[in-house]
């Protein structure tokens, strides 16, 4: 793969997702000129009026209903998969057969079992595969991990994370996708959890036990112009104490219950030398505290992102410019089609959202039975 020629990118969905994908797509040559152009050819969802709507907005070539065709296209090379979870596995699946690269949202798959075959479907396959757990791309985070790794915090104590929503307090918040064990596999914990599982992976390391408590709040949801409510089987939210392989300790928690709290995803980390902490609600901020400074100067140092931090000379010339959402999709992608370049893996690829799942798995399922249980290994990638 040169890096003039062209992908051409079939998405499936067109909704939240679809949109910051291809608005990603859309400004990539503006940050990295150098990597592939990605061509948006076709985007495909439910019904004709929603793929053409999409095409129309997000600026691709073609529309289609239904992903089945699209997903076996000569020309096409990424498979872009933003449905509800529910599909990730059929349409991955598919398009890793007919070699395509697959990036997936997250979470992987509806189970572990699911995860555990994609994984393995996409070991046998020649595609880059990606799961998009785009929150470790800011650039905060990817200056934490840095930090981290060149022993600033010494030994790793503790790892706290919160990722808390109010959006399903009102019990008139309709039934959707979002709601159903059929179609998103679990709720706070897949949704929203799985974001603070894979800050923990990506910064503290394995997990090798945990015991999980969670909730469902509201039973029942009403459906627009249904006089019968739809049942709620997944949780609204699970929370889980941690045991990390290197001897760390963990707690983590998810809830859509949490007024006030809009998209509170935050992480703290404790160290024999230092400790770090983080909000994506002040996502340009790092706090830092080293346990190395003199006594009378200690003390937690908020650290503004930009130059020099990962990314700061490519994304804003000063720091404080600020990034968000957007750009983290776009470093994301970034390296999604470079790793397709360089023919080579990403970090987050299928092994990776497997474990991620399997971690959720153990977080359910020790809820389920009231105890500690082990988390399974995942093999291979
Ligand atoms: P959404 O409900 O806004 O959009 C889903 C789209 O998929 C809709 O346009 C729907 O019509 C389409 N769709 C449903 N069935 C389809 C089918 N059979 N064929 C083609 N299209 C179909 O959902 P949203 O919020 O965009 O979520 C999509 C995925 O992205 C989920 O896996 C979710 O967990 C993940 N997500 C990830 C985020 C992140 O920060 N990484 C943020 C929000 C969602
Ligand atoms: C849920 O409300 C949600 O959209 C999650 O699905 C996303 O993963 C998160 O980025 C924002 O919140």
């Amino acid at each position: 793969m040169t890096n003039n020629s062209e992908l051409g990118v079939a998405l499936i969905g067109t909704g939240f997702m679809g949109r910051l994908h291809s608005l990603a797509y859309s400004v990539l040559p503006s940050f990295f000129p150098e990597l592939p152009r990605v061509r948006r050819r076709v985007v495909a969802d439910l019904s004709e009026d929603l793929a053409k709507r999409g095409a129309h907005r997000f600026g691709y070539d073609e529309w289609a209903v239904g992903w089945e065709e699209v997903v076996r296209r000569e020309d096409i090379d990424i498979v872009d998969i933003a449905t509800p979870n529910h599909l990730h596995r059929p349409i991955a699946e598919l398009a890793l057969r007919h070699g395509k690269h697959v990036l997936c949202e997250k979470p992987l798959a509806l189970n572990a079992a699911e995860a555990r075959e994609m994984s393995k479907c996409a070991h046998e396959s020649k595609g880059v595969h990606m799961v998009s757990f785009n929150y470790r791309k800011c650039p905060a985070v990817l200056e934490a991990k840095r930090l981290i790794d060149e022993g600033l915090l010494g030994k790793i104590f503790h790892f706290r994370a919160l990722y808390l929503q109010d959006w399903a307090i009102p019990e008139q918040t309709p039934f959707s996708w979002r709601f159903s064990a059929e179609e998103s596999g679990s709720g706070a914990l897949g949704d929203i959890g799985s974001h603070a599982i894979d800050y923990a992976l990506y910064l503290v390391g394995g997990i090798s036990s945990v015991v999980g408590l969670t909730k469902t709040f509201v039973g029942s949801r009403p459906i627009p112009g249904s006089p019968d409510p739809h049942l709620v089987n997944v949780d609204d939210c699970a929370v889980a104490m941690l045991q990390f392989e290197n001897g760390a300790v963990g707690t983590l928690e998810s809830s859509r219950f949490s007024y006030g709290r809009k998209n509170y995803l935050t992480f703290e980390i404790s160290g024999s030398k230092g400790s770090l902490a983080f909000n994506w609600e002040r996502s340009n901020e790092l706090l830092f505290y080293s346990g190395l400074d003199r006594d009378d100067i200690q003390g937690i140092r908020t650290i503004i992102t930009g130059p020099p931090h990962p990314f700061g000379e490519v994304l804003w010339p000063i720091p404080g410019l600020g990034t968000a959402f957007i750009e983290t999709q776009v470093i994301q992608m970034e390296s999604f089609v470079r790793a397709i370049s360089e023919g080579r893996p990403v970090e987050t690829n299928f092994a990776h959202g497997c474990r991620v799942q399997e971690v959720m798995e153990a977080i359910l399922t020790s809820a389920h039975l009231n105890q500690w249980l082990p988390v399974q290994p995942v093999h291979g990638g």
